[in-house]
């Protein structure tokens, strides 16, 4: 009875564990609570503000394994967007996707578009992906007037942790939301969208994508952008132009892409960090994902926020690292 009874007690510890973690995850995918402070900071080199958020939670996020070449790992690696929990399941989107709440959203209702079948992430988009995306931009701006920003971490060097695909979408005004003062708020816009986009410390090529695109047309603008960046990345390690990237397979770099209802960009990464310096000592690596795309950036540690906080050119130098640099970069290169 003993045996029984100590078993019903760990079956139920389980039982109410898992729930326990499916709760914490909903409430912190509705609720953003990996965020602490948010500041807006201005950057010199874009003539506007580029907002910071500080979150020491994500800094003990669960990591797995680090990969180990001498042992296979004896499992497979978890695989978030295989079976989500019916509690971060949104909607379907199409035959080949769905969407689910982002368990460690930083910004209030990040979610994110997943495939439904495997497919790798560090392939190149079809147009069902781009497709999928903006019908969630779409329904999204009929429903709420702030609108979607939607990216999406390509490759090493692009700040992608998860394998399997996935788009990821922010709502704009829950973006905007906790920005210091109505002054900070009211300047602050999805860089992506900005004309100064072409004056960040990196290059990133921009389309405009009119509302009523075809699904042909968009995705050919995608492709237009990833090869510019692919000719980019290889102009700037002199490379001689070889020949067209294939339009599907493994990508050729790693990039970031963001999409709004008006814009598409592909900004192309050389490295997933830049360091942050403090009297001519590095105190932290920032590390950027495609939100950059949207003016903004994560600090996970305390180091990094405080020096970043006293002196936000440590956030153009970083910047200045993670890509392609602008200086210099239209001189005699012809893409
Ligand atoms: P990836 O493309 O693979 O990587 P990422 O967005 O850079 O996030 P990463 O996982 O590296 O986490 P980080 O600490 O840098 O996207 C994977 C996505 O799946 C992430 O959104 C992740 O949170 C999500 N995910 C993982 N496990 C999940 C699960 N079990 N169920 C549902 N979703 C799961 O960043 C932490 C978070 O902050 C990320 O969401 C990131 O996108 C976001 N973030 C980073 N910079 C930000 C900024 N400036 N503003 C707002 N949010 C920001």
């Amino acid at each position: 009875v003993m045996g029984l009874n100590l078993w019903m007690l760990l079956m139920t510890a389980i039982y109410f564990h898992t729930w326990f973690e499916k709760l914490t995850g909903l409430v912190a995918a509705m609720v953003g609570v990996y965020a602490v402070y948010v500041v807006p900071r201005f950057v010199p080199a874009l003539r506007g503000i580029f907002q910071l958020r500080f979150s020491p939670a994500l800094a003990n996020k669960p990591k797995g394994p680090p990969p180990d070449a001498a042992s296979p790992p004896a499992r497979k690696p978890f695989d978030p967007f295989a079976h989500p929990p019916r509690s971060l399941f949104v909607a379907d989107v199409g035959p080949a996707h769905y969407l689910v709440l982002n368990k460690f959203a930083v910004v209030p209702e990040h979610f994110i578009l997943a495939t439904r079948a495997f497919r790798p992430q560090t392939h190149v988009l079809e147009a069902a992906d781009l497709d999928a995306a903006r019908a969630c931009l779409g329904a999204y701006e009929a429903a709420d007037d702030g609108g979607l920003f939607a990216f999406f971490n390509c490759g090493e060097h692009s700040g992608a942790s998860q394998p399997h695909r996935h788009i990821q979408l922010l709502p704009v005004a829950r973006m905007r939301d906790g920005l210091d003062g109505d002054s900070g708020a009211a300047a602050w816009r999805v860089l992506a969208e900005r004309a100064d986009l072409d004056e960040a410390p990196f290059v990133a090529f921009s389309e405009t994508i009119g509302v009523g695109i075809s699904s042909a047309d968009l995705h050919a603008a995608y492709l237009r952008l990833y090869r510019r960046a692919c000719r980019a990345v290889a102009a700037h390690a002199g490379a001689p132009a070889g020949e067209e990237a294939p339009a599907e397979g493994e990508s050729q770099i790693s990039y970031n892409m963001a999409m709004t209802r008006s814009t598409l960009v592909v900004c192309p990464r050389l490295a997933e960090g830049g360091a942050v310096v403090k009297g001519g000592k590095e105190v932290a690596r920032l590390a950027l994902n495609g939100t950059v795309l949207a003016g903004t950036a994560l600090v996970k540690s305390e180091a990094e926020w405080e020096a970043l906080r006293e002196d936000p050119r440590g956030l153009e130098d970083a910047l200045r690292t993670i890509g392609v640099p602008r200086e210099g970069f239209n001189e005699g290169m012809k893409l």
